[in-house]
């Protein structure tokens, strides 16, 4: 990576100058407080940060666009924030700012050299921008002359499906409706999403599994359950508000396992900073049972588990609940066949985890009544990730554990909004009644053919089938895999449209032609024809609530999102198009009327949305043990075992993020939980395999990803000069940041059914870098 030097660059950063200390071993506490008035402080000063963090998470606040985990219900309390949400608040709010000017002084080709914490770092967008075919440097533009060159470019296709539409799960509601609307008023589904990326896995297993792709639990299932399994997941940074509800659920009795390569600081301990205990004293011990899995180890664990329970109840009965099972399950005596034949000795050699421990997970999830599993990108960015969670679904359903108070599934969604962008109908394979229900609405004829993903758009692109991209929110070059093949995808389209809030990557991988459309953010006030707009977003448990910006925004040029999507629709659909544009851009309330008709469990959603704590939408296995499948019933999946093994010489790698990023967007320099300070190209390894491939720590190495490639040879992928940090994580199994490790994974390495990247396994090798 080449840094260079620059005066907006820490005058003391040195990529080489990667301090590494002893991972810490508990979450939050004084000090994150600390962080988080920091961040804020720096990025916007004292009034605008009082005013932000005062409105995070409140009821007449905005949602925080950090994670989609649900705020409290009733009562919130008065900062109901973390320091991750104040860090991604900060990052809205900074009062830095990317002008005309700032892209006169950096060309294109300046800003592709910056790493993404630089381009992270310049502030919001305030105007319209352009490159023209042939420029070196984005020029301003106008909202109306921006909104033609797209109508143009989208009429001179051969046919709507050569252009793709991304959203990422920022997005509210109301302008994701719109969005989806334009798209197939357009005429195509190419509606990929982040959530391709993420839960798309949890989605696909949980249909086929109990009908509904959502979690089916809510808070007060969790401070309410007695045994809560906790797998891939890490709270402490990327859902620091979980670990007080869990916090709760333990002073109720409740029991945590973890599952989890990597002993993360938020899983063991949590000092709640808004509590005396959490400031003075030593916290709250988090995991009971820390199961420290090899990587991809998980579907064999929770076979192993099943094997042990139908064992257990032979000897005592009362474990299976058999009732349940006759009543809504479907399946049951294949999944007794399989499991009953699972060897546990390769269950010890795809997990590493002993007989002992085995057993007593195995006895706790005997013993409770009332469990829960929450699980996110350790269980969803694997090859075999569907079996997976059908596999922990598997053994929520022999114990009866769904549609019951304090028991359920609870996938951790990542994005704010992004589970609601789903609803809304972002997605490439929409289900018939929605397409009904919008062509009814609107009188427009909607397409049925399914649309492009988020790895079959960057193949399209590539090979020319589609050739115009347009993105709401996200950072899609480097977000998604193979960061070459996707990049010089995008620059083979004819147009690349971005709505973004900041300046990422993106923007300099740009198509013949390049617009980036400045939008509101969540914390922003929107004001259209005089009146303040309110949007609404759905969280991870399916609470539906408003959000209210308050903010000043960046400049008077950047407008919401809802009005760019409108405007650009009018502009490419004409005047006489049935749908009301211009309508739906002053006043969200008539989109909301028009969410109410199309979308089911919306019913009178103006008025429902603006109770005090929004509402909660349908979930069928939840509310009546109704499981709306192709069965009917509730269904045991039934896969052979499959996990990761380790090749010689070889390492598993798992990409994930640091404490300090969101997503594509780097904070800083720091993981403080892992112990890593001012820098982000580490590889942690276990000592052994140090000592192993004849290393030492403080070493620096390419890591270098190998896969059979098309002809039957072996493809590499390298990404370089990354410093070796011994670590606690299972021999084989290493793990290194997201997005520099994107360029290792392969487009077609991706998830069984879901198409989601293999993000969390990667083989690679390592080499002593240049210099090393
Ligand atoms: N501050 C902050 N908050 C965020 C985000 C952010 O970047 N920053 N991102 C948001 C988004 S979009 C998402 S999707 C979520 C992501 O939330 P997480 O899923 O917590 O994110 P990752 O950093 O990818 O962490 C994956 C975890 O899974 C573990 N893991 C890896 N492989 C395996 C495996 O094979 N088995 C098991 N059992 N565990 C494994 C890793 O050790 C790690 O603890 O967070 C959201 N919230
Ligand atoms: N190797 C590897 N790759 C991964 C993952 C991994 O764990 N490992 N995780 C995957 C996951 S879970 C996800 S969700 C994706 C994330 O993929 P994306 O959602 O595409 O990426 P982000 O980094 O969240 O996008 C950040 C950009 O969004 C824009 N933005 C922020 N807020 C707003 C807003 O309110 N409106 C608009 N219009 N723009 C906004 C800003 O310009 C910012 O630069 O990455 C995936 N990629
Ligand atoms: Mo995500």
């Amino acid at each position: 990576m080449a840094f260079r030097s620059d005066a907006d660059y820490p005058a003391d950063y040195d990529e080489h100058a990667i301090r590494v200390t002893e991972p810490e071993n508990h979450a939050a506490g004084v000090k994150a407080v600390m962080v988080a008035m920091k961040h804020g402080l720096t990025s916007m000063g004292p009034v605008r940060t009082a005013e932000s963090l005062l409105k995070v998470n409140q009821r007449d606040g905005f949602d925080c666009p950090g994670c989609a985990w649900p705020e409290p219900p009733g009562g919130r309390k008065i900062a109901e924030f973390c320091e991750n949400g104040a860090k991604a608040v900060a990052e809205e709010a900074t009062k830095r700012r990317v002008t005309p000017e700032f892209f006169a002084r950096h060309s294109v080709a300046d800003l592709a050299n910056r790493p993404e914490y630089w381009l992270s770092q310049q502030g919001r967008l305030t105007h319209p921008m352009v490159l023209r075919p042939g420029d070196d440097h984005y020029r301003p533009i106008g909202w109306d002359e921006a909104y033609r060159i797209i109508a143009d470019e989208l009429h001179a296709l051969d046919n709507p499906n050569q252009a793709a539409f991304y959203t990422s799960g920022r997005t509210s509601n109301e302008a994701a409706f719109v969005y989806q609307l334009f798209v197939r008023s357009l005429g195509t589904n190419n509606l990929p999403d982040c959530s391709n990326m993420c839960h798309e896995s949890s989605g696909t297993a949980l249909t086929e599994a109990i009908g509904v792709g959502k979690g089916s639990v809510t808070v007060a299932d969790i401070v309410n359950a007695d045994l809560i399994l906790i797998a891939g997941q890490n709270p402490g940074t990327n859902h620091p508000r979980m670990l007080s509800v869990l916090e709760q659920a333990k002073s109720n009795g409740a029991k945590v396992i973890a599952v989890n390569p990597l002993r993360e600081a938020g899983l063991i301990r949590f000092k709640d900073p808004q509590k005396v205990h959490g400031v003075l004293g030593s916290g709250v011990p988090i995991a009971d049972e820390y199961v420290q899995i090899r990587i991809g180890g998980d579907m064999a664990l929770f076979a192993g588990l099943g094997r042990l329970l139908l064992e257990a109840d032979d000897r005592t009965g009362g474990i299976v609940d058999r009732e349940f099972i006759a009543t809504h399950c479907h399946g049951f005596d294949e999944y007794e066949k399989r499991t009953r034949a699972i060897d546990l000795e390769t269950v010890t050699e795809a997990t590493g985890i002993g007989r002992e421990q085995l057993e007593r997970v195995a006895a706790m999830l005997a013993a409770s009544e009332r469990t829960i599993f929450c699980w996110a990108m350790g269980l969803t960015q694997h090859r075999h990730a569907v079996a997976t969670i059908g596999e922990a679904v598997n053994l929520l359903l022999l114990r009866g554990m769904i549609g019951k108070p304090g028991a359920g599934v609870c996938p951790v969604r990542g994005h704010s909004n992004v589970q609601g962008d789903r609803t809304m109908g972002i997605w490439e394979k929409p289900p018939e009644r929605f397409l009904a229900a919008l062509d009814r609405r609107f009188g427009i004829t909607s397409p049925r053919e399914h649309g492009l993903d988020t790895v079959e758009t960057i193949r399209a692109m590539r090979d020319g089938r589609v050739k115009v991209f347009m993105a709401m929110g996200g950072n899609f070059a480097s977000a998604t895999p193979d960061t070459a093949v996707t990049e010089a995808a995008l620059r083979e389209c004819s147009l690349t449209v971005h709505v973004s809030t900041k300046l990422n990557r993106s923007h300099v991988v740009p198509g013949r032609t390049a617009l980036i459309l400045p939008s509101l953010g969540r914390t922003d006030r929107d004001i259209r024809n005089g009146v303040k707009q309110v949007v609404s977003v759905e969280d991870s448990m399916s609470m539906v609530h408003l959000s209210r910006g308050s903010l000043t925004p960046p400049s008077d040029q950047v407008r919401s999102e809802v009005a760019i999507v409108c405007e650009l629709a009018r502009t490419v659909l004409g005047p006489d198009h049935p749908v009301p544009w211009e309508r739906f851009a002053d006043d969200y309330d008539t989109i909301r009327d028009a969410i109410a008709d199309v979308v089911p469990g919306c019913e009178n959603y103006n008025e429902r949305v603006r109770q005090p704590d929004g509402f909660l939408l349908p979930h069928p296995p939840r509310d009546a043990r109704e499981f709306p499948t192709r069965t009917g019933k509730a269904n045991f999946t039934v896969e052979p075992l499959q996990w990761v093994p380790v090749p010689p010489g070889r390492l598993v790698l798992q990409t994930l993020r640091s404490h300090d990023q969101y997503n594509t967007t780097i904070y800083g320099l720091d993981d403080r939980y892992r112990g890593v300070h001012g820098g982000r190209r580490v590889v942690f390894v276990n000592p052994r395999d140090i000592e192993a491939f004849g290393l030492r720590a403080g070493d620096r190495v390419d890591l270098i990803s190998e896969f059979p490639g098309a002809d039957g040879d072996v493809e590499e992928r390298r990404a370089k000069d990354f410093l070796v940090v011994p670590y606690d994580t299972p021999v084989g199994n290493a793990a290194a940041y997201y997005p520099e490790t994107n360029p290792l994974v392969p487009l077609n390495h991706t998830a069984k059914k879901s198409n989601t990247p293999v993000s969390k396994a990667v083989v690679i090798r390592l080499e002593r870098a240049w210099g090393g």
